[in-house]
């Protein structure tokens, strides 16, 4: 496989709520890899480019004052397909459609409190990696082992 990573990151309202741990919890016991991570106040300028593409719709606002309410922790995560799985994992954007067993179905009831984001595609992912984290920000860690039990 071509190593694959994505954006993940915990909005304020899951912060406030003391999720991190939980979403921590399901990736590394889904066997992903964690290769960065970092609690940020998120700058405008951030906010600005990572949801460059919702800027006109009429939420924006809204979405842009929430993701500034509070820290946020932005991690990265690694393995085969992380960016799909990711994305099965938090659930659907509107809570109320997400399945329970996904992060957002188990703990968020409104798509402007949706507890999580992820990265939807895998050069969406690489785009949002570089706009969040330095290179330097990101551990390039080896497996010793466990590896070959998660994936061949
Ligand atoms: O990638 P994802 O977070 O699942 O959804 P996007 O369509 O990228 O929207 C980003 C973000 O915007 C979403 O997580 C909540 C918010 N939002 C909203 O508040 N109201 C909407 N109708 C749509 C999206
Ligand atoms: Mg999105």
């Amino acid at each position: 496989w071509t190593r694959e990573r994505t954006l993940v990151a915990v909005k304020p309202d899951g912060v406030q709520r003391r999720l991190v741990g939980d979403v921590i919890r399901r990736f590394e016991r889904r066997g992903f890899k964690l290769v960065g991570m970092k609690m940020l106040q998120a700058p405008e300028s951030v906010l600005a480019e990572h949801y460059h593409d919702l800027r006109r719709k009429p939420f924006y606002p809204a979405l842009i004052s929430y993701m500034r309410s509070g820290p946020v922790v932005a991690m990265v995560w690694e393995g085969p397909n992380v960016v799909c799985t990711s994305r099965a994992m938090i659930g659907h954007t509107d809570s109320a459609e997400a399945s329970p067993g996904t992060i957002r179905g188990d703990f968020s009831i409104h798509i402007s409190r949706n507890v999580i984001h992820a990265s939807d595609s895998v050069e969406g992912a690489q785009r949002e990696i570089q706009l969040w984290f330095q290179s330097s920000e990101l551990v390039d860690w080896a497996d010793e082992g466990h590896h070959s039990s998660i994936y061949p």
